[in-house]
């Protein structure tokens, strides 16, 4: 975790827009000495960070590694709550573990964990999430709302929204969302949501948002089994995209939406959701633990459930399951 200070310092060339900050300036926004300043900007250098500093004109930030450490995302981070606090790893088994446990010892909502890679990624059921190393965003976001156990599927979707238009924003492509968790461009997977639940029957106390992206990864990165199911941004898009900004784009949408949602509810959101999602309308199959329906799904409800008609006119309300969509 980092000093406030050089929260503060990053802050400060977030809003200073790629703008000189003298040194006297920052030390006034710091409260603390030119010589103290100074220490912070060459520890950022050796993070790996580029700064020019010029006589009579200061500091400014010209590039950065391309990590997702903490300083990466700060710089240009523009949420109050979302990633208050920033835990970043190199390596984990899984960043959802950590954040459960961050979580459980009260961690302040908002929390953000990231990893630059996972060997034991988690998708839902027990799979397996492939996630190599320093080329997708393997996230975890904590929240704290007041709602009962019940809404928890809804943040799915709303993270789902964020998502997509984070990458809508900074790339020209159009991904879509399958019903529940996947973000799909042109029918293969570039995102999965994991939402897990500490609640007790009645109430929620913390939601885990896990959040996995293929940002960077070529066609090679992806094992056998994956080529035909997955892809990554920069495979559709032709070329790399910043990890970093990507996140930062990210939270500013779910911070948006997640304060829509507290004051308005889900309706709202609901209609945003559908007018990404691809399986609505459309004849699908729906493999649920206990059982297969395929009918027409005519929508989802207010809570997030989505409703399929079989060919019998019965509708079916699906809590959780893996879709294959028709025409
Ligand atoms: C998901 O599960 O899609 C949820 C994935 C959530 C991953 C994030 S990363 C940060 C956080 N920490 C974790 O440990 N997990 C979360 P599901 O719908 O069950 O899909 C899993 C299936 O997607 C696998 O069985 C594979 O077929 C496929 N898959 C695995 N890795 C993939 C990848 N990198 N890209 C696309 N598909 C993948």
């Amino acid at each position: 975790m980092q000093s406030p200070i050089r929260k503060r310092l990053l802050e400060a060339f977030t809003n200073a827009n790629g703008e000189f900050l003298s040194g006297q300036a920052l030390a006034d926004i710091l409260g603390c000495s030119r010589t103290a300043v100074w220490k912070h900007i060459e520890e950022l250098r050796k993070e790996g960070f580029e700064l020019e500093a010029v006589r009579k004109k200061g500091y400014r930030i010209i590039s950065t590694m391309d990590r997702v450490t903490e300083n990466e995302i700060r710089l240009g981070l523009k949420t109050s709550k979302l990633g208050s606090m920033i835990q970043y790893l190199d390596t984990i088994d899984s960043t959802q573990k950590v954040a459960h446990q961050l979580a459980q010892e009260g961690c302040p909502e908002g929390t953000i964990v990231v990893a630059e890679e996972q060997t034991n990624g988690r998708g839902r059921l027990t799979r397996h999430w492939h996630s190599p190393k320093f080329t997708g965003i393997w996230m975890s976001i904590v929240l704290r709302p007041k709602l009962p156990p019940f809404k928890a599927p809804q943040f799915t979707l709303i993270t789902a929204v964020a998502v997509v238009q984070a990458i809508e924003q900074l790339c020209d492509l159009q991904p879509e969302i399958k019903w529940p968790n996947d973000i799909l461009i042109k029918g293969k997977k570039v995102t999965g949501i994991l939402t897990e639940l500490q609640a007790d029957s009645d109430k929620i106390h913390s939601i885990i948002i896990g959040i996995g992206i293929n940002v960077n990864q070529t066609r090679e990165d992806f094992p056998e089994e994956l080529h035909s199911v997955a892809t990554s941004i920069a495979i559709e898009n032709g070329g790399k995209l910043s990890r970093s900004i990507l996140i930062q784009q990210i939270l500013a949408n779910l911070e948006k939406y997640y304060q829509i949602y507290l004051e308005k509810g889900f309706a709202p959101l609901k209609l945003l959701w559908e007018s990404y999602a691809i399986s609505i309308g459309k004849d699908i199959i729906a493999r649920t633990v206990n059982e297969v329906i395929a009918g027409k799904a005519i929508g989802i409800s207010d809570e997030g459930v989505l409703k399929i008609q079989d060919k019998n006119g019965v509708i079916h309300d699906i809590y959780s399951a893996d879709i294959e969509v028709g025409k």
